[in-house]
């Protein structure tokens, strides 16, 4: 909207009505944006959201020794891969499966390093044989990653049960800070470290003998970390101890429906890690960490993939509920992942594509019941939630907090899911919205009704039909419509896809 007075609001003095200079609306905010809702993610939080889908690979000692935590105490010896461990082949696998990157796990509680390194000598160049003494997991891990174009990050204990030093200030500063240093020289774009709190009970610590106990809310100096890491990874998001992001209160691959990105620090997040805190002081997304196989973390004798529909079930209930899903998938004892892993990853891609691979949104006509008033770089129409830019988004004008988008498409189709996406740069705000569909245009049917249609965040995926484990048929679709019940300011959403 253009106005005619001046920059105070008042006629300038002297001049006639007609001279007066054409400017533009809202001078300090000349695109008319939102005002975001606190908190909102960082860009680094941002970037890490974007990867939705990534792999955690539990490799190393216990994968020789059969444990799920090692003592610490185990010969280097012992670490003797069959073949020479091939990081690629890990990541060529999770790509088939729609996986963007992947997290490798470097040093386990058992404090054996999967690289040369000078911070102890429980490491890989004293391991049981050739193939072992050539391990190097992190440069392998992330020169692939690179390669493949996929996001590579590490997960390196805190707690480490083999460190003499472990329980006392040396071991922060002299072992565990120096092996994040190190691994920053194998790439310094690592998109997350896996910071996990883990410190078993008493008599657990030191493979060298002795309780050790530590206070995780102190012991690793966790501001001087974060600081020391982003200043040379300054894209790395730290999991868990690091406070970037949360743990999602179980390691079964679920989220709550209704899940907020926004959490408190300090009063046991990971109680209420499934469903955020809708007045949460911090950005702390969830992440979910799940098992893909059928028995532990590491690889183990006889296990078996989980099927790929069971892992579907899980990428619904994760990533399309607001959280991250990193998926495990163990190497075995030659340093590869066994065939059925990689079978198992290449139908879950397949299923992946086939139901969610091909947003019908922008074949339809969408129309909305009201467009925000533009500013002078940005607008807000309804066209912005099916051009397929995470960048522009729709938006109503302050203060309507309720809001209709229609979609139309020429001939009715079959639809089964929607997903909704927040422009959470502005904060996560959308607190209720119902979804409908029609065959005639006329009578209007709701459908998920018995899901929690509540929050929406970075991502929701409603299935219409309100199942996580069944496809179903679909719904015949002339037209869509998506109700926005409640929100915390004015509703904004970049992007609309149907499938
Ligand atoms: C846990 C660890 O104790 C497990 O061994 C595993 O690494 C899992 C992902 O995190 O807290």
């Amino acid at each position: 909207m253009l106005c005619t007075i001046g920059l105070s609001g008042l006629p300038l003095a002297g001049m006639a009505q007609g001279d007066f200079a054409i400017v533009q609306q809202n001078l300090a905010n000349p695109d008319n944006e939102p005002a975001p809702v606190q908190p909102v993610p960082s860009e680094r939080q941002m970037l890490w959201q974007e990867t939705e889908f990534y792999a955690f690979f539990h490799y190393g000692m216990n994968t020789y020794t059969g444990l799920e935590w090692g003592n610490g105490d185990e010969a280097e010896t012992q670490f003797a891969p069959t073949a020479a461990p091939n990081p690629r082949q890990w990541l060529e696998a999770v790509k088939a499966a729609g996986m963007k990157g992947g997290i490798a796990v470097v040093k386990h509680h058992d404090g054996f390093c999967l690289w040369p390194t000078e911070t102890t000598d429980h490491n890989v160049t004293r391991g049981g044989n050739d193939f072992a003494k050539n391990t190097n997991i992190p440069r392998d891990f992330a020169a692939a990653a690179k390669e493949l174009d996929m996001k590579y990050g590490f997960y390196i204990s805190p707690w480490d049960r083999n460190s003499a030093l472990y329980g006392t200030p040396r071991y922060v500063n002299e072992v565990f800070l120096a092996q994040c240093a190190e691994l920053a020289q194998y790439g310094t774009d690592q998109f997350e470290m896996w910071f996990d709190g883990a410190q078993g009970g008493s008599g657990y610590y030191g493979g060298q003998g002795g309780t050790r106990n530590v206070d995780n809310s102190y012991y690793y100096d966790i501001p001087n970390l974060r600081d020391s890491v982003h200043k040379v990874c300054p894209n790395c998001v730290l999991w868990g101890v690091g406070g970037e992001a949360r743990w999602i209160g179980n390691e079964a691959g679920w989220a709550g429906q209704t899940n907020w990105s926004t959490e408190n620090r300090g009063t046991a997040p990971e109680s209420n890690g499934m469903y955020g805190s809708e007045d949460g002081w911090f950005w702390l997304p969830g992440e979910s960490d799940a098992k893909g196989t059928n028995s532990g973390w590491f690889w183990h004798q006889g296990e078996s993939p989980q099927t790929p529909e069971r892992l579907f079930q899980m990428y619904l209930e994760t990533v399309g509920r607001n959280a991250t899903l990193i998926l495990n998938m163990p190497p075995d004892r030659s340093g590869s992942l066994p065939q059925a892993t990689v079978t198992c990853l290449e139908n879950l891609g397949n299923l992946l594509k086939q139901r969610l691979g091909t947003d019908l949104a922008p074949q339809a006509t969408v129309t909305v019941s009201e467009e925000r008033t533009a500013g002078s770089n940005r607008t807000y129409v309804a066209a912005n939630l099916t051009d397929g830019d995470k960048d522009t988004y729709w938006a109503t004008n302050d203060g309507t907090k309720t809001a209709t988008i229609t979609l139309t498409w020429e001939n009715p189709l079959f639809i089964h899911y929607v997903a909704l996406q927040e422009y959470i740069r502005k904060g996560q705000r959308i607190k209720g919205f119902k979804i409908e569909t029609t065959t005639d245009g006329q009578t209007w049917t709701e459908r998920a009704a018995n899901v929690e249609r509540t929050t929406v965040g970075y991502k929701r995926i409603i299935p219409l039909n309100g199942s996580t484990t069944s496809y179903g048929s679909g719904f015949e679709t002339k037209a869509l419509r998506i109700t926005i019940t409640d929100s915390k300011a004015c509703p904004l959403l970049h992007t609309i896809s149907v499938y």
